[in-house]
């Protein structure tokens, strides 16, 4: 019998957000291999706290968020491919992870000597053009490193995928960010809100994000925690550590307690790796 794994959670994520009926999924399921029991629990798992709300493909629906079981392991270590990942705290409103360990001193230190010299001054996404635009609420440098662009990066991407239990054609690349002293990302979500119309440029590609993860890359010595305003949550930048939140359930709705940010560096500086995973392929 197969398993079901990321790819599968995708697809019942995609299929229950486009508002296809259990039996259908179900059915589907048992023609691909499952047992019809096996098929049950995993349609009735994503559906979860679906209650009676119907998804709508565009917006999702409105309405309470309801929080669905996510894609990570359970347990205190996760086997995430090529590493193992301690799991130091998990909160289940907003879905928040922390985890210990996902890089190495020496994956950290390459990443940053890797951007170093190839950083640009980080942009938001206009509301309304979905345009890059550079304002004064994101205070940090950047750059991506495509998918899968050479060995190590692929390495990251895959033992990132495998630790989110979500496919990895379906995240965007790897962006590392620097910040000085006084650098900031005032709160934001990192969905992009259905509401403005700039976000339908952003969507096209791959539908929307559904999780994030941040990795940090060294330790900060004051300030630069990641901060979630809405539940008075602070996690502070421990290299190797990361943390995760997940904001899309497999209805479509999006978590407003996931709105968080990046506080004010107080004493030295700031290097963070970010993953933000879609809905579907990212390509
Ligand atoms: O700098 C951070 O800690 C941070 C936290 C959450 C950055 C972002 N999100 C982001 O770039 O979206
Ligand atoms: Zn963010």
């Amino acid at each position: 019998m197969p398993i079901i794994d990321a790819a599968w959670r995708s697809w019942l994520t995609t299929n229950a957000g486009r508002g296809c009926s259990a039996q259908s999924m179900i059915d589907a399921m048992v023609e691909a291999g499952f047992d019809s029991a096996a098929a049950d629990v995993a349609v009735q798992e994503t559906l979860g706290a679906h209650g009676g709300v119907e998804a709508s493909p565009a917006r999702g629906p409105s309405g309470e968020y309801r929080y669905d079981r996510g894609p990570v392991a359970a347990g205190n270590r996760i086997r995430a491919r090529d590493r193992d990942v301690t799991v130091l705290m998990r909160s289940e409103r907003p879905q928040v992870i922390l985890f210990g360990d996902v890089m190495s001193p020496g994956e950290c230190a390459e990443m940053i000597e890797r951007s170093r010299h190839r950083l640009r001054r980080s942009t938001t996404v206009h509301p309304e053009t979905g345009r890059e635009d550079v304002i004064q609420n994101r205070t940090s440098e950047g750059v991506w490193f495509q998918r899968g662009e050479d060995e190590f990066i692929k390495r990251l991407d895959d033992r990132i995928a495998s630790l989110m239990n979500w496919p990895v054609e379906n995240g965007e690349g790897l962006q590392i960010l620097h910040y000085n002293v006084g650098g900031e990302y005032r709160p934001h979500f990192d969905y992009f809100p259905p509401d403005q119309a700039g976000s339908t440029v952003h969507t096209a590609r791959g539908g929307q994000r559904v999780a994030t993860l941040v990795v940090y890359l060294n330790d900060v010595p004051a300030g630069g925690e990641t901060v979630f305003p809405e539940v008075g949550l602070s996690v502070g930048a421990r290299q190797g550590c990361a943390v995760y939140f997940r904001y899309m359930n497999a209805m479509r709705q999006l978590d407003p307690l996931t709105l968080h940010g990046g506080a004010p560096v107080l004493a030295g500086d700031k290097w963070i790796m970010t993953k933000w995973v879609r809905e579907q392929p990212y390509v």
